[in-house]
């Protein structure tokens, strides 16, 4: 019962998008299901990057209406920040 349970959640892997606006993550901090795609977009006129500490994923420079995007593999909780923009901060939390 439990391992269909796992394989129904694989099988409905979900893609969330995160927006990069005004030097903001949005949402900040987001929850997601091990498996599911993130996609941060950038909408500023600028670079940013998405890159967690300790790294367990790193962006690098997404520009200017430019995306990246990230399956989540591990269950965890992951603070990033934008090294560009280090006040820039937010949590990525995959269940
Ligand atoms: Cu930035």
């Amino acid at each position: 019962m439990a391992m269909s349970l796992v394989a129904v959640s694989e099988a409905a892997a979900k893609t969330y998008v995160i927006v990069i606006e005004q030097m903001r993550f949005n949402p900040p901090v987001l929850t997601v299901h091990r498996g599911d795609r993130v996609m941060w977009v950038n909408k500023d006129l600028f670079p940013h990057t998405a890159t967690s500490t300790p790294t367990a994923f790193d962006s690098h420079e997404i520009r200017p209406d430019a995306s990246w995007s990230y399956v989540t593999r591990q269950i965890g909780s992951y603070p990033y920040l934008c090294t560009l923009h280090p006040t820039m901060r937010g949590t990525l939390i995959v269940q």
